[in-house]
């Protein structure tokens, strides 16, 4: 772009599944858009996340859009569980389907937005020198977008190959004959683990803190499920949009600790062949809010631990022990445990003997020397947060967003933050976010978003501001609602934990989705209630494109 910054109407930070949703939705309103994505096509964290085994854990005929009912009925799945590469084919489809590339400019970076008070809209730099401005901004960044590296000395000087698994090369990578190490045993650990140790010569996998993990029973999807699934296809959506998390789930109605304890082994014996991620976690009321609860299932857990895995000892180290089931994410996997039977798998516990360094032959732990060829960084994410404070956003009156969020993140409904005008935030910190089913958790925000510009542009207002005090209230009642939990009691990256120094506030809300949906509802019907609307002083700036 060169010339004098050109003028939109909205401008879409993000081409994944929010990104794209926001385009399509907007477009309709018959806005003039500009979209800008980081990576060099569509998909967001479809495009980047290309690890050996990466795929949803969230069933796939539920993970995906539901605004199209044609889209719904000309798309199939072939697996339970989409693998990275079919979720990427289906966003393409979408793209293409829908010509939504047309206003979307990739391998660009936004690194700076500012609040022109004056104009009344966001004026946007990037990483290739474009200067644009927008009345409304919409972060369609993701909340698990910021991949991090582990601090840990000496990284640069390792002579093999490093790889991150939420920076994956697009060309793969083989790992035949390859001495491999992986850091991290989160989901993508879980997942990439027993394909890398199926094909590298030796796979050595560093363990900070294990994770529950249960059998995803992935298989392909039987022609008759397909059809059944495309004939309720809108009851069902109805349904999981009521639904706590966005997914269809039979509520549980007893206690753990209500029932003998035959019946709780045959309930969760039950669950865990479900191979949902939700099948344990709602095998029963409480098993979120009472440690005693909950100590049965991360039991239960741990037994099927100890009957996989054949050395005791191994299977202690994978026992987790340190936080409550389910209140770090679960993780679904497919054999998992049982790679640690293989020859050429060795796992090392590194809070026993802590990693000192990366040399160049390989990692030092306080007890070894492992030499590797290669390392997987499977450390995670800046989670939430990270997206959203790596651009340099300044609000009204030159307050910065780094400063007003030092302590952790405010928001009103996840939504948008007080003193940052039209800046829309998609699933960000506050809102159910990362505890829903994603695709239903987008979808609403962006018609949420897209009903509110098209409120503010028929009455002629400029700007809609969240207030301190419906902030501070739905900031105190995300809190309310989490301490309820045993969710506070891990370290884990929903609590910002994992990076250091990050403020530990329990990031998302966990009141449920209709309870969310409702309270959203109600504001916007209530003539968006917590926010300050304010008229156009001066006719609009013609937008162009
Ligand atoms: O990241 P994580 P992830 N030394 O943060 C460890 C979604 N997702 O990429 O727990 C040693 O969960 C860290 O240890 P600890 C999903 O929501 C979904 O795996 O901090 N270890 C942890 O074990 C998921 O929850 C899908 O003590 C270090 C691991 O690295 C989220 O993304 C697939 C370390 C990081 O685990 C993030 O998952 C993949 C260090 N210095 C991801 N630093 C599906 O849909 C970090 N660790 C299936």
């Amino acid at each position: 772009m060169t010339g004098a910054p050109p003028g939109f109407a909205v401008l879409v930070v993000g081409a994944g599944f929010a990104g794209l949703y926001a385009h399509h939705r907007l477009r309709a309103l018959g806005l003039t858009i500009q979209g800008f994505e980081a990576a060099a096509d569509v998909g967001g964290t479809w495009w980047w996340n290309r690890y050996p085994g990466a795929r949803c854990d969230v069933e796939s005929m539920d993970y995906c859009y539901s605004f199209s009912p044609e889209l719904e009925q000309d798309w199939t799945w072939s697996e339970r569980y989409a693998t990275q590469p079919e979720i990427l084919r289906y966003l393409n489809h979408v793209a293409d389907r829908f010509d939504l590339r047309r206003d979307i400019q990739f391998d660009t970076r936004v690194t700076a937005a500012t609040w022109d008070e004056a104009a009344q809209r966001w004026r946007v730099v990037t990483d290739r020198g474009d200067r644009v401005s927008a009345q409304f901004l919409v972060m369609a960044t993701g909340c698990l977008s910021q991949a991090k590296d582990p601090e840990i000395d000496g990284i640069e000087t390792f002579d093999g190959e490093i790889f991150h698994t939420g920076r994956w090369p697009h060309e793969g990578v083989d790992f035949t004959g390859r001495r491999v190490g992986v850091i991290g045993t989160g989901s993508s650990g879980i997942q990439s683990i027993p394909v890398i140790a199926r094909q590298a010569a030796h796979l050595t996998v560093f363990q900070r803190t294990p994770n529950f993990t249960m059998p995803a029973k992935n298989a392909p999807l039987d022609q008759q499920a397909i059809a059944d699934r495309k004939a309720r296809a809108r009851e069902i959506r109805e349904a999981m949009r009521a639904s706590r998390a966005g997914i269809v789930v039979p509520m549980p109605e007893h206690s753990a600790l209500g029932v003998d304890d035959e019946s709780r082994e045959a309930l969760y014996a039950r669950a865990w062949d479900t191979g949902t991620l939700y099948g344990m976690v709602a095998a029963f009321n409480d098993l979120l809010i009472n440690r005693d609860a909950n100590d049965t299932a991360a039991e239960y857990v741990r037994a099927r631990i100890r009957s996989i895995v054949d050395d005791p000892e191994v299977a202690e180290r994978l026992s987790p022990r340190n936080h409550p089931f389910g209140t770090k994410r679960p993780c679904l996997d497919t054999d998992y445990y049982a790679t640690y039977n293989r020859e050429n798998v060795t796992l090392v516990d590194v809070r026993e003997t802590p990693i000192v360094a990366v040399t160049p032959t390989g990692v030092r732990t306080s007890a070894d020397d492992f030499e590797l060829d290669a390392i997987v960084f499977a450390t995670g994410f800046d989670a939430m947060t990270g997206p959203l404070l790596g651009p340099d956003f300044t609000g009204a009156h030159g307050r910065k967003l780094r400063d007003r969020w030092a302590a952790g993140p405010r928001t009103y409904l996840g939504i948008a933050t007080a003193g940052f005008p039209n800046l829309f935030i998609v699933t960000g910190p506050g809102s159910p976010s990362v505890l829903v089913n994603m695709a239903v958790a987008i979808e609403h925000h962006v018609d949420w978003m897209a009903d509110c510009i098209a409120y503010l542009r028929q009455r002629g207002l400029a700007s809609i501001d969240a207030t301190t005090e419906a902030e501070d209230a739905w900031v105190d009642h995300v809190n309310e609602v989490a301490n309820v939990t045993l969710f506070p009691h891990a370290n884990s990256w929903y609590m910002g934990a994992n990076v250091p120094g990050k403020p530990r506030v329990f990031m998302p809300y966990i009141g449920g989705f209709p309870r969310y949906d409702d309270v959203c509802r109600g504001v916007a019907a209530d003539d968006y209630r917590g926010f300050t609307l304010t008229p156009a002083t001066s006719p609009e700036p013609a937008p162009s494109t």
